[in-house]
């Protein structure tokens, strides 16, 4: 049986619940899959909330850097809009957890349209050229935010060293039929952060999977909601 929920993992949850940023219903996703629950990272909008959110990237980036000591990066990458903020809280946090060892890692973030005037550009904050990137991003579902956010890094001339999501909703990879708006067509699939691992060969780390979801909200005796999470994790869970 899985280890049980370390106390953090729990009162983060608590927290995404009792703030609405977990919700419950039905909910059309950005990949056309109808889903019963939803995060809405959008919503770590007050004091307590963004920093909880910021403390457990900070903490999730320190332990695997320190798993993997030859693994290091420059540049917090947040894509626009919801990266925003994350790219910025989590680097004061990362200085918090460890001056010495993150106190000169550098943010940047995307603009969703490019200024024409001033000092113009893409981009705000420290350049990717040349730059060891590390995106932090909310959810991962189908990976096509994600690879959204590759595309600008390359496009800036960094390289993506890492990934980092709020939330895994371990879904596998959408199937042709899918892409195409005609529906899943049942096939065994891989997972897209399996895929994107593979793809790219960088760490794709996640604060939370939906199986954290379903353990917390199980402590909390939402036994309805875990049904409903259970029956959509059974329709597209990855076969790795
Ligand atoms: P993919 O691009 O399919 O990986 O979906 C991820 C994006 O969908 C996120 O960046 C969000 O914009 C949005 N999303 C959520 O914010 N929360 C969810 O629970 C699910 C999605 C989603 O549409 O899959």
């Amino acid at each position: 049986s899985p280890s049980p929920l370390p106390t953090w993992k729990s009162s983060l949850i608590s927290l995404a619940l009792s703030s609405q940023i977990l919700t419950f219903g039905s909910f059309t996703l950005k990949s056309h899959r109808i889903s019963p629950y939803f995060v809405n990272c959008g919503l770590f909008c007050r004091a307590k909330l963004i920093r909880a959110i910021s403390t457990a990237y900070a903490r999730e980036l320190h332990a695997y850097a320190t798993e993997n000591p030859t693994w290091t990066f420059d540049v917090l990458f947040g894509p626009a809009y919801k990266g925003i903020p994350l790219c910025a809280t989590t680097a004061e946090k990362l200085a918090t957890l460890d001056e010495d060892k993150w106190g000169d890692v550098a943010y940047s973030f995307n603009r969703k349209e490019v200024k024409d005037h001033g000092e113009g550009g893409l981009m705000v904050g420290e350049s990717l050229k040349g730059k060891r990137v590390v995106i932090i991003d909310d959810v991962m579902t189908a990976g096509t935010a994600i690879r959204e956010a590759i595309e600008i890094i390359k496009s800036q001339g960094g390289e993506l060293v890492g990934i980092i999501v709020a939330v895994d909703r371990q879904e596998k990879i959408p199937s042709a039929s899918e892409r195409a708006g005609r529906g899943d067509d049942g096939t065994a699939r891989g997972s897209t952060i399996g895929e994107v691992r593979r793809e790219f060969g960088v760490p794709v780390l996640a604060v939370l999977t939906l199986g954290d979801l379903i353990e917390g909200l199980r402590g909390q005796g939402r036994g309805e909601e875990v049904g409903r999470m259970e029956e959509y994790y059974e329709k597209y869970k990855p076969t790795e």
